[in-house]
């Protein structure tokens, strides 16, 4: 299975990460880093992602989002989208849209408070639909 591998870093130790990196894995082998058109490409799910505030202090890469596609009907178009937010090789909370009947619309939004402002709220389901569309864009 593949997914998408994202990492932010507040390298300049102000509170908020200013790095972003995204990496591709396919049954958790790493396959490749985003290229330089792919990033520029990700620049909406990125300043989505930053404000989620999951990110680490320095170099680290504890703190990470795996999203990945789920299309058991085969046809093409994913009926679920997950997001887990990782701390090391735990999930600390996941995230999750489902097609239920496979027309290409998410009817259901499943999500806590997945950008840790302390509230769950419409604004969360709103974070995790713009980061869901950003990363169907996506051509592996
Ligand atoms: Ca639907
Ligand atoms: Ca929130």
């Amino acid at each position: 299975m593949r997914y998408l591998k994202v990492i932010a870093q507040d390298r300049s130790g102000s509170g908020t990460a200013e790095t972003l990196r995204f990496e591709f894995y396919e049954d958790e082998q790493f396959l490749r880093e985003a290229t330089a058109a792919e990033i520029l490409r990700l620049r909406t799910f990125g300043i989505t992602y930053l404000k989620c505030a999951w990110f680490n202090i320095g170099e680290g890469e504890e703190r990470h989002l795996r999203m990945f596609s789920l299309n058991p009907s085969g046809d093409g178009t994913p009926e679920s989208v997950r997001l887990h937010f990782h701390e090391g090789p735990i999930i600390a909370y996941k995230a999750a849209v489902h097609d239920l009947d496979n027309d290409g619309t998410f009817e259901i939004v499943l999500c806590s408070d997945v950008d840790n402002d302390g509230r769950a709220d419409r604004t969360d389901r709103t974070r995790v639909n713009s980061l869901v569309r950003e990363f169907l864009k996506i051509e592996w």
